[in-house]
């Protein structure tokens, strides 16, 4: 194991770091891409890091009675308070190396959090810590439902899915009526002090998340990225498709991958033109298994209105009106 912290690019996959920091002991489900994200986070960021984590399928599945995959020091935190403990974290390892107590290093300090432990309750408490000047990355994990406690719908499940909280029925066929919260948009636009922000899928493009990750980490902080994980429970299917629809999620264009580096953006990925229809990223999981072709068609006309009408695809919704 090597100590030596670099943030360097990883050119091709044969120069990734073979290290794990996230390895065997866990119960995550076969096919897991949000466990994907913690090997990768882990992976790129290396042994002086501090992971922090709350309440969801990666608490819950990662600490099975005395088993842990965590090989950096790891603490559990309240559903709703990731970015909390990432700027309590930040800045109490500041403090201690300011009164000498412990040498002065790079102490990467990771909060991870689920999509409704993040984007729906953690809102506030991530915004704060972005506010801030501290050496932090929050990463928003989502897996598109509170799949931990038995997959019921969040702000960010995709509209019309079926989860506990919204099932298909005979007099109403769609339940979740709300379209997916543009969290890592909203915390872009909102906030100047924010060094670096970006999305990302665990699995495609390759070593894009290691190095979006890497790029956070140099950067210093506040840093957020946000992750899209298919999730085989949830969106049911078979656990062998997780990096296929991750991938057809990227180039169906219904989840834009883009950086946003001191407030400039750069798409780091760009669908094929014409895009690949959404409704073959959609139909792969039966949690849209009820869908007719209108419901395809639905989905698809609001992603090609991301694409040609937002004022920056996948960011900012808003168009410029006659304002000036
Ligand atoms: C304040 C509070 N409310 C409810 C719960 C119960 N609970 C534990 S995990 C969880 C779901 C978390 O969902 P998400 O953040 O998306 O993470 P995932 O389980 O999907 O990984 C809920 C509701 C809790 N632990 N704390
Ligand atoms: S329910 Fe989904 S997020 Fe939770 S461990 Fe299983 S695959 Fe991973
Ligand atoms: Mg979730």
């Amino acid at each position: 194991m090597t100590s030596e912290i670099t943030f360097e690019k990883i050119k091709g996959i044969h120069n990734a770091p073979r290290e794990e920091f996230y390895s065997s002991g866990h119960r995550t489900c076969e096919g897991c891409e949000s466990a994907m994200v913690m090997r990768m986070f882990s992976k790129a960021s290396g042994p002086r890091t501090i992971a922090l984590g709350t309440t969801g399928c990666m608490y819950v599945a990662n600490t099975a009675y005395m088993t842990t995959p965590w090989v950096v020091p790891w603490m559990h935190t309240q559903l709703g308070a990731g970015g909390s403990a990432a700027l309590g974290t930040s800045a109490g390892l500041r403090a201690l190396m300011k009164k000498g107590k412990i040498a002065k290093e790079k102490i990467n300090t990771i909060a991870f959090c689920g999509d409704l432990g993040g984007a729906d309750m953690g809102l506030s408490a991530i915004s704060s810590a972005l506010q801030m000047d501290y050496d932090l990355l929050i990463i928003l994990y989502d897996n598109e439902s509170a799949a931990n406690t038995d997959i019921q719908a969040t702000g960010m499940t995709t509209w019309g899915a079926q989860t506990t909280f919204t099932p298909t029925g005979t007099v109403k066929k769609i339940m979740q009526t709300r379209w997916k919260k543009n969290v890592a948009g909203m915390l872009a636009a909102g906030h100047p002090n924010v060094k670096y922000i970006a999305t990302a899928i665990a699995s495609f493009p390759p070593l894009d998340l290691l190095n979006k990750v890497r790029k956070a980490l140099a950067a210093g902080g506040p840093t957020f990225i946000h992750t899209l994980d298919p999730c085989p429970k949830g969106w049911d299917y078979h656990p062998r498709y997780s990096d296929k629809l991750g991938e057809l999620a990227a180039r169906s264009g219904i989840f834009p991958l883009y950086e946003i580096e001191n407030g400039v953006v750069k798409m780091t990925y760009r669908p094929p033109q014409p895009k690949v229809p959404v409704k073959e990223y959609l139909e792969k999981q039966g949690r849209f298994a009820h869908f007719g072709a209108e419901d395809f068609a639905y989905v698809q006309s609001q992603v090609d209105v991301m694409w040609n009408e937002w004022e920056i695809p996948g960011i900012i919704p808003m168009k410029s009106g006659a304002l000036r």
